[in-house]
């Protein structure tokens, strides 16, 4: 690697270099020249938000500097690199995160203190960088921090939009959306104006034989639109490696800003032309679990798969290694079917541009991808309308048809009999309009297919994708359980729990081990120990009382049990029997005597999270969950064995107040609908226990930390298909006890019926999809057997601490390592910085 700096020079240059702080007195010294010189503020002017932004650049400086160091290493090591193409990254704040990962809080803690600044006033100044929607997006950030702090190297490749998810209010117990404009000031990211790659839309396809007889297919015309890098610094956990999350920006390319329409007076259409090109980064689409097809979204898609592969292949030609090398430098994930275009665009690179033969480049494309399912919904599976792509993707169109034809011709051979089979796995859907089922293609074009957890990954092997394992076998097809980053999910969420389980285990080595947390089963009788846990528990619930007090209004007493649903709002998820079980409730409490009501434990039922927009039936699940919580909350008789409480606009920042703070969470979803879910491992590592069906991951955390840990309630994937197929045909049973809860909102306890009238008629005339009314029963014996039990806190509190204790499967470490083995087939590079320890606090 050529240096710019001539050798005589470079030891001025190194007298000089960038070193970072690394004491409390250096922290003070840049936080405070920060202030002053890049924010322009003094001491008279310096408010919490001046301070956090001094503490975040200071920081940014010494992320900058182990940056450069691990871009240097990694070019150096010249080993394969890993690439996740994700459209979704929800991070959330980064300086406490940068804090801890490098070592340096307490130092901070004590020189804001020092400076008249209260740390924890300062971290919450940060806006949450909010690129994402749900678990896909919140899984790709635990990602990122694990591949860091194993010293991998590894990129990220996403978009930068300028609004991420929507901020959610409540007005009368409706949701309502927000903006959320997160960039007026981010010091997290570099903009690299010097990388810049031209994107192509449109256009047509030119076929002509050259001058030396050459086919040549050439893509021509069409408007071209700019993408411009901005890096995100990833720290790793207690090593010195940086990685880079690489996020494009579009704007309008400089040879198509039209100057000679500017100049001519059309002011006007020249900035609309501007304009259009800045409207493909300029927004998350905010649906989780849930496809629409829209052609903006598409142009995103392409716009961030062409300019991360042009990107990619500009590193990989600095090698200058032949292009069969490319899958042994070059692995690329594909975070669901969004990224699947870098197939096709991959494969026309290589054919069009590099001049190789179909065959030869159809090998390179399908060992560098591998491609992750995250759901098995229909209605979240990608399907692009051929004529769309036909006008966005000339090009792209062609090659889509020709691995089709070639796919279809090996299947043909291979089933020769089955002909219906080739009208199955078609890449091509012939409906009207046509469509490309984005997922087939995925598979096709990659060497390994993995589900999120076990479950998951047998079900998307026996339904969805069962063509595709007689075709390739079942190898293609393997399973890699998700995971959490413990530093960000139990260090920076709950410190006090953290440093607890230090002090018994004798180190924070946990947290880059995390199976290591098998020792604290050594304490589940220390009464001290229990005593301190469940303080701890009690001063997180107190923290979220306040969170809820000033956020709503509502009072919720700390020493009730703390029963909390946050997640996307979804039909699958289940949100409406937890509040047709909380109505259940209210009834009951209604009819007990007073020496019934002393025996039961108070309760705050809590929910939070956002509907997609659009989808009228999770906004009509927030309004009951608001308008419930109005009667109940105000009803004198009732008091505090119930309240019910909705927090608005849950995020990343709000979850890792109310994670830490939550006795039970629910995770009730339709048995085989939820791939995995991740905050239920969140949760069980906070020592909360859960209430949950045997869907997702929840199936193998019961396995980790035993059934007597966990509420298991509800039917069976297995059972589903018959019971909807009776729910049509058979005659449907209502449940009597949800029938007594329709009834209530019928008669207009919580308002308008009308305006709930759709979420009871999905149950009793629209077939019950979800199957709430055949769960209702064993959902609410379940929620019956939490208050027996939470009554003997001794035993609830070595409930959480056996349950903890056995979560170390659940770090995104493993996961990691998994892919890395059993996908990637990348080892971590060495890193010799690590052996300078720090003290992690
Ligand atoms: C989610 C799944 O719903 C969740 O169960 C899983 O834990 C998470 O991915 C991470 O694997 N899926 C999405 O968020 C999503 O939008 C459709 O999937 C593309």
């Amino acid at each position: 690697v050529e240096s710019s700096i001539p050798e005589p020079q470079r030891e001025a240059w190194k007298k000089y270099s960038a070193t970072g702080f690394k004491s409390k007195d250096d922290f003070q010294k840049e936080t405070v020249r920060h202030i002053e010189t890049t924010l322009a503020r003094s001491l008279f002017n310096c408010d919490e938000k001046a301070a956090y932004s001094g503490t975040a650049l200071a920081f940014r400086d010494r992320l900058i500097i182990d940056w450069n160091k691990t871009q240097q290493r990694q070019t150096f090591a010249d080993q394969k690199r890993i690439y996740y193409l994700s459209l979704e990254f929800l991070m959330g704040r980064a300086l406490d995160n940068a804090m801890l990962n490098v070592g340096l809080k307490t130092a901070a803690k004590e020189g804001l203190g020092e400076l008249g600044f209260r740390i924890e006033d300062v971290i919450q100044q940060e806006h949450d960088a909010a690129l994402g929607n749900g678990g896909l997006g919140r899984l790709a950030a635990c990602f990122l921090d694990s591949l860091a702090s194993l010293n991998y190297a590894a990129w990220g490749y996403g978009l930068r939009y300028r609004y991420g998810i929507f901020k959610q209010e409540i007005e009368n117990g409706y949701q309502v959306e927000i903006p959320d404009y997160w960039l007026d000031f981010n010091p997290w990211e570099f903009p690299r104006n010097d990388v810049t790659i031209d994107v192509q839309f449109y256009g047509w396809v030119n076929k002509y034989t050259d001058d030396e007889g050459k086919q040549i297919t050439s893509w021509q015309d069409g408007e071209i639109v700019t993408a411009v890098a901005y890096d995100v610094p990833i720290p790793g956990y207690g090593t010195a490696t940086v990685n880079n999350l690489r996020l494009w920006s579009s704007k309008a390319s400089a040879g198509e800003f039209d100057f000679a329409k500017f100049n001519s007076g059309e002011y006007e259409n020249a900035v609309a032309d501007e304009q259009r090109a800045e409207t493909i980064s300029a927004v998350l689409y905010p649906n989780d679990n849930m496809d629409r097809g829209k052609e903006l979204r598409l142009k995103q898609q392409y716009f961030w798969c062409a300019a991360s592969l042009h990107d990619i292949i500009r590193r990989f030609k600095k090698s200058k290694r032949p292009w069969k090398d490319f899958p042994e430098q070059v692995a690329i994930q594909l975070n669901d079917t969004h990224p699947t275009l870098a197939i096709v665009e991959l494969q026309r690179i290589l054919v069009d541009l590099e001049g190789i033969e179909w065959n030869a480049a159809w090998e390179i494309v399908t060992k560098t991808f591998g491609y992750t399912n995250h759901t098995v919904l229909p209605e979240a599976l990608e399907k692009w309308s051929v004529p769309l792509i036909q006008h966005l993707l000339p090009r792209h169109l062609q090659i889509i048809y020709d691995i089709n034809l070639y796919f279809l011709q090996q299947v043909e051979r291979r089933f020769p009999k089955d002909r219906d089979m080739l009208g199955r796995v078609s890449i091509i859907e012939e409906s009207q309009p046509k469509t490309v089922r984005m997922a087939y293609l995925a598979i096709i074009g990659s060497h390994k297919v993995n589900g999120v957890a076990e479950l998951h990954s047998d079900l998307i092997k026996t339904t969805i994708f069962k063509d595709f394992v007689k075709i390739y076998g079942p190898d293609k097809f393997t399973n890699v359980t998700n995971g959490i980053t413990p530093r960000r999910w139990l260090h920076q969420a709950n410190p006090r729990l953290s440093e607890l389980i230090a002090s018994k285990l004798g180190s924070y080595e946990f947290l880059k081990d995390l199976t290591l947390l098998n020792k604290l089963e050594n304490f589940v009788d220390d009464k001290d120990f229990k005593k301190e846990w469940a303080e701890i528990k009690y001063a997180n619930k107190v923290r979220l009382a306040q969170h809820i007090l000033s956020a709503t209004g509502i009072s919720v007493n700390p020493k009730a049990l703390f029963d909390v649903q946050v997640k996307r709002i979804h039909e699958y998820k289940r949100q409406q029997l937890n509040i047709f079980g909380v109505i259940h409730r209210y009834l009951a409490i209604k009819n007990m005597s007073a020496e019934e009501r002393k025996k039961l434990a108070p309760r705050v039922s809590i929910f939070g999270g956002k509907a997609a927009p659009g989808y009228w039936m999770a906004k009509t699940i927030i309004h009951l969950v608001n308008k419930v919580g109005d009667v109940v909350n105000n009803d004198k008789d009732v008091g505090d064995l119930l309240k019910v409480v909705f927090i608005p606009d849950y995020n990343v920042s709000k979850a890792e107040i109310i994670i830490p703070a939550s006795d039970i969470s629910e995770h009730i979803s339709t048995a085989g609908t939820e791939a995995s879910g991740t905050s239920n491992m969140k949760f069980v590592l906070n020592g909360g226990l859960v209430i949950g069906t045997l869907d997702g991951a929840n199936i193998e955390i019961t396995r980790e930390i035993g059934e007597q840990n966990v509420f298991l309630f509800g039917n069976l994937s297995e059972d589903v298909e018959d019971l909807r197929h009776n729910h049509f045909y058979g005659n449907h049973q209502i449940d009597p006890e949800l029938n007594k809860v329709f009834d209530e909102i019928k008669k207009g306890t919580f308002g308008d019926e009308g305006a709930f009238s759709s979420l009871v008629s999905a149950i009793l005339d629209h077939g019950d999809y979800y199957l709430v009314s055949d769960d209702f029963n064993s959902y609410c014996k379940t929620q019956d057997l939490i208050d027996e039990t939470y009554k003997n806190q001794d035993e609830w509190v070595s409930k959480s601490i056996t349950s903890v204790a056995r979560m170390g499967f659940f770090t995104s470490d493993r996961c990691i390592n998994e892919y890395a083995d059993s996908i990637w087939n990348i080892e971590p590079l060495q890193v010799k910085e690590e052996a300078e320890v720090r003290s992690r606090t």
